[in-house]
């Protein structure tokens, strides 16, 4: 798949698809490959009770890279880079994101039996994540001389 941006450090992801005859498909995800990074960490957002309502993320990472793939169901996924926002729909098993550091990004509208599927570059570190927007794009503007930008807090919806 080309590697178009959606908006910085965000694009598709295509996992290798595999039909196994009668005996259904195969998603393979490899470093290198379908995926730009090594692989730390996995994990999974999943069994949301209330899922109608439940916003998960709101944050951005300062370093971490990570590969979304809702594997079961759909949501929808809010990516900001502090200039440029939109909202993804991510519904089809083998297509994920690539979402790498300083985006922000929001995951609602979870449907019933959402499994989203996270591959991340690094261990869980606290300390890497920026959760306030306003300072979010205090980091992007200090990070890039002139970038950072029109967004306000008021812009946000989804
Ligand atoms: C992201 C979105 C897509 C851990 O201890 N280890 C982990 O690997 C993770 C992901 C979380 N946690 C703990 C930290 C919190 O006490 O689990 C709790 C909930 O985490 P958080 O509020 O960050 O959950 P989400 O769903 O809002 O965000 C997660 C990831 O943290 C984040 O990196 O991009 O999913």
């Amino acid at each position: 798949m080309e590697k178009k941006e959606i908006v910085k450090n965000c694009y598709y992801l295509e996992a290798e698809k595999y039909k196994d005859g009668f005996d259904g498909w195969l998603g393979i995800l490899e470093h290198k490959k379908q995926v730009p990074f090594a692989i730390k960490r996995v994990y999974f957002i999943y069994n949301l009770v209330n899922h109608e309502n439940v916003v998960r993320g709101k944050h951005a990472h300062k370093q971490l890279e990570q590969a979304m793939f809702c594997i079961n169901g759909s949501c929808d996924i809010m990516v900001d880079d502090g200039v440029k926002r939109e909202k993804i729909k991510l519904d089809k098993t083998h297509t994920g994101l690539y979402l790498g550091p300083k985006l922000w990004h929001e995951m609602r509208n979870f449907d019933n039996n959402c499994i989203l599927l996270v591959l991340a570059s690094d261990f869980y570190d606290a300390g890497d994540y920026i959760r306030d927007y306003q300072k979010f794009i205090e980091h992007i503007k200090n990070d890039s001389p002139g970038g950072g930008g029109p967004l306000f807090l008021t812009d946000l919806k989804m």
